[in-house]
C-alpha cells in the first residue's frame, strides 16, 4: 500500500526527512511498527518538543507519514487566511500537516460567502495563499463548496438577488472553478442538498427558486470550467440514513443516464464512536462503487461521546477506554473504506481538523475529542492513540 503519487514524491519525502527528526520519531517503510498501545502517545508529550534525533517513540515503535501509507490522499481539513488559529500563523501546525498529510481542504474560505461577498466581486486572496501553500509544499487541495444553502454562508447579496438566479448561480460555479483551475484538484461541486427523510431534496433557495436543476447545472458549469477537476457531491449522514442515500444515488442513476457529469460522491461522515453499524457504512460506500464513481471520505471525525444514545457511557475525559474505543472506531472506518473501495476509486481521506481543540465539536461542556492529534493550542501536536487507528489500518497487509 506505500504508494505516493508522482507530483508529491520529491518535495514530500525530502520534509518527512526533515520533519520527522523533530516531531515523532520515523520508521523506515510500511506501518508494521506502528505503536500498538493506546497509551502510546499519550505518553510522549515531551519528545516532540524536546527531540532533535530520530530515537523511538515511548514504546519503541516509529510511524511514518499518514500519507505515505496510502495510494489515496490523505487530507485534513484547515483553518486559513484570517480566521483565528490559521495553520499559516502557526508553524507547528504546519509541521503536523507536512509530515502526515498530503491534501488540503479549507475548512471556511473556500465558502460560498468567503469567495463570492458581493455580486460582481470575488475575494480569492486568502484562497490562492493557502493553495499556494499547500502546493509549494506537495499538498494538493480538494475545495469545499460552490454550492450550499446553510443560511450563513449563502452571501447576503445572493440571498436577495432578484435578477436571473440560474444565469447568476452559474456564473458562480463558471468564475470561480475557472479560477482555481489546474490549482485544485477536486471540488464539493454542490453540499447538503438533500434531507435525510422521504422528503427528499432540500427547500433551499437554490431549490426554490430553479428546482432541483441547480444541481446538475452546477456540475455541468464546474466541468465546462476545467475540463480534468473532480466533481464531488457531498453530505452528511449518508452511512446511516438509506432513504437519505437513496435519494442520492437516484440523482447520481439520472446524471449518469442523462450523462451529466460527476466524479464521486463525498461522504462527510461526521459520524458517532458506537453508530452507525460498519456494516452500514460499508453498504453505503458500496453503492456507490458499484456505479462507478470515487468514494471520497470527506469530512471524517469522531467524538468519544454519543449524545444521541442514551444508554452510552459518557466520558468527561479521554480516558484510556474512551481513547482505545476511538481507535478502534478509526481503525474499523478505514478498514471498511479499503475493503468496499478497490484503488481506483478511492477518492481519498480528510479528517476534518488537525487537532481536538480545532474541531467544530468542540464545547466548554465537552470537548468531544474527536480527532487524530491532541495540542496544546499552539502546538506541538501528539498522535492520540485515535492517529494508530488510521496508521493501523492503513498498514495493514
Ligand atoms: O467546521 C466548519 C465550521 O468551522 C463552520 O463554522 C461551519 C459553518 O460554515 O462549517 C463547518 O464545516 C461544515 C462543512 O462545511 C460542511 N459539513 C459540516 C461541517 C461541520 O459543520
Amino acid at each position: 500500500m506505500l504508494t505516493i503519487s508522482a507530483h508529491t514524491l520529491p518535495t514530500k519525502l525530502a520534509l518527512t526527512l526533515i520533519i520527522c527528526t523533530t516531531l515523532i520519531a520515523c520508521g523506515g517503510s510500511g506501518g508494521s511498527n506502528a505503536p500498538q498501545s493506546s497509551s502510546s502517545s499519550s505518553s510522549s508529550s515531551s519528545s516532540s518538543s524536546s527531540s532533535s534525533s530520530s530515537s523511538s517513540s515511548s514504546t519503541g515503535g516509529s510511524v511514518v507519514g499518514l500519507y505515505e501509507l496510502a495510494d489515496f490522499p490523505i487530507g485534513i481539513a484547515v483553518s486559513a487566511g484570517n480566521e483565528s488559529r490559521s495553520f499559516l500563523d502557526l508553524e507547528e501546525k504546519q509541521t503536523t500537516i507536512t509530515q502526515h498529510f498530503s491534501q488540503l481542504t479549507a475548512g471556511n474560505i473556500m465558502k460560498m460567502s468567503y469567495l463570492h461577498p458581493a455580486e460582481n466581486t470575488y475575494a480569492y486572496g486568502e484562497a490562492d495563499t493557502m493553495i499556494n501553500w499547500g502546493n509549494t509544499n506537495g499538498l494538493s487541495v480538494h475545495a469545499h463548496t460552490l454550492i450550499w444553502h446553510s443560511d450563513y454562508q449563502v452571501p447576503n447579496w445572493m440571498s436577495s438577488y432578484t435578477g436571473n438566479w440560474e444565469t447568476m448561480l452559474n456564473t458562480h460555479v463558471s468564475e470561480i472553478v475557472g479560477h482555481f483551475a489546474g490549482k485544485v484538484v477536486s471540488w464539493d461541486v454542490v453540499n447538503e442538498a438533500f434531507e435525510n427523510t422521504v422528503i427528499g431534496y432540500r427547500n433551499s433557495i437554490f431549490y426554490q427558486k430553479l428546482g432541483a436543476d441547480y444541481i446538475e447545472n452546477a456540475f455541468s458549469a464546474a466541468r465546462a470550467a476545467d475540463a480534468d477537476v473532480e466533481l464531488y457531491y457531498n453530505d452528511f449522514n449518508l452511512v446511516s440514513e438509506t432513504t437519505k442515500l437513496n435519494h442520492v444515488l437516484a440523482m447520481v442513476d439520472d446524471f449518469q443516464d442523462r450523462a451529466i457529469p460527476i466524479d464521486g460522491i463525498g461522504f462527510q461522515m461526521h459520524i458517532q464512536i458506537d453508530y452507525p453499524s460498519i456494516e452500514s457504512i460499508r453498504s453505503a460506500f458500496k453503492a456507490v462503487v458499484d456505479r462507478g464513481l470515487k468514494v471520497k471520505i470527506t469530512e471524517l471525525d469522531i467524538p468519544i461521546n454519543n449524545p444521541y444514545n442514551a444508554n452510552a457511557t459518557v466520558y468527561t475525559s479521554l480516558t484510556e477506554e474512551a481513547a482505545t474505543r476511538q481507535r478502534q472506531r478509526y481503525f474499523a472506518v478505514v478498514e471498511a473504506y479499503l475493503a468496499e473501495v478497490p484503488a481506483a476509486q478511492r477518492g481519498g481521506l480528510t479528517i476534518w481538523g488537525l487537532w481536538d481543540g480545532d474541531s467544530w465539536l468542540a464545547t466548554d461542556n465537552d470537548p468531544g475529542w474527536p480527532l487524530l492529534f491532541t495540542g496544546p493550542a499552539n502546538g506541538p501536536y501528539e498522535p492520540k492513540p485515535a492517529f494508530y487507528g488510521v496508521y493501523d489500518a492503513l498498514s495493514a497487509p
